[in-house]
């Protein structure tokens, strides 16, 4: 429950220039991160996915959690930056003819569609590899056992225990009419959740938080990062291209079971609403200092694209 004194706090807490403000940084950081060497092609095409815009969430995620639990944006940029290299991987190989199959992704044209499919999946490659390397030498002020923490659990989280593992299922869900809402959950739980509970966790684990921290910490993000991914299936109904930035209705399309195609709109934005409840509910040991999750929270089912 969200009492009187807290909600005006919640009002007087301005989003948008947070947000902002945490893009930029994250921007400038994501551009010096990888520069330009010999072969010059695969640099271009990993830069031109990475730098192409993107809300940013999971690195400003990272950040605000290690600031939440008392550490440092300097802690935690590394591994905000490797987040965002891992999720633009993601949107790579998803879009490939193999995968998705899309044309345009952040308004911009898909990767293989300007580089061509074999570059395109080495960039994927190369971003990856390059997250773990870049999170293990270019963090600083964290305890090893820290940033090996962190390395472990970006391992699992990319790997089939978490985005590989929902792909997959995600795959062969296509076309099938008799998917189950336990089912859905696993795939998004997997595809999309994990992810963004990394991106939570990792910035409490560099900032030495407690379990206890921790244990909260992971279900406010397990509970934002399915509730994301309903208002994805909503969006994908409701909201135009150019608002996505990507082909909207790809869900219908490729008749994929969505929350919104098994429980209808306003039932899904029920549950999404339900979910960011619980997760601001876990915030409330933290007073005024976690404002920011509780309006990245309160955004995650507003937004609109
Ligand atoms: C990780 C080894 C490895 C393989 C990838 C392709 C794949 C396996 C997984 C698919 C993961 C995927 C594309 C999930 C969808 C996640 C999602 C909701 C993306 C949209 O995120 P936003 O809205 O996008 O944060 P922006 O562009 O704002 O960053």
């Amino acid at each position: 429950m969200v009492t009187l004194g807290e909600q005006a706090v919640i009002s007087q807490f301005n989003l948008t220039s947070y947000l902002k403000e945490r893009q930029k940084v994250v921007e400038e950081a994501l551009e010096q991160s990888l520069p330009i060497i010999r072969p010059e092609k695969i640099y271009e095409s990993m830069r031109y996915s990475l730098l192409a815009g993107g809300k940013r969430l999971r690195p400003i995620l990272c950040l605000t959690t290690c600031e939440l639990m008392n550490g440092t944006l300097e802690m935690a940029m590394p591994t905000a930056c490797a987040l965002e290299m891992i999720h633009t991987m993601s949107l790579i190989h998803d879009d490939l003819p193999a995968m998705d199959n899309d044309d345009y992704r952040r308004g911009k044209l898909t990767n293989h569609k300007v580089y061509g499919e074999d570059i395109a999946i080495l960039a994927g490659d190369g971003l990856l590899a390059y997250a773990f390397e870049f999170v293990a030498t270019q963090t600083r002020n964290v305890a090893p056992q820290k940033i090996i923490e962190v390395i472990a659990r970006l391992g699992r989280t990319v790997g089939a225990a978490g985005l590989v593992g929902g792909q997959v299922l995600d795959l062969e869900s296509e076309g099938r009419d008799d998917i189950t809402s336990d089912t859905l959950t696993f795939i998004h739980t997997h595809k999309t959740g994990a992810l963004l509970e990394t991106s939570v966790v990792a910035g409490a684990i560099l900032a030495g938080a407690s379990e206890e921290d921790i244990q909260r910490l992971s279900r406010y993000a397990k509970n934002i990062g399915l509730a994301f991914q309903i208002v994805d299936d909503i969006l994908d109904i409701t909201a135009t291209q150019e608002e996505l930035g990507k082909t909207a209705g790809k869900d219908l399309q490729a008749q994929k079971a969505t929350y919104p195609s098994l429980w209808g709109i306003e039932e899904s934005r029920k549950q999404a609403q339900a979910l960011v409840d619980d997760a601001i509910a876990q915030l409330a040991a933290y007073g005024e200092k976690a404002e920011p999750l509780r309006a990245i929270a309160t955004y995650i089912v507003t937004r609109k694209h």
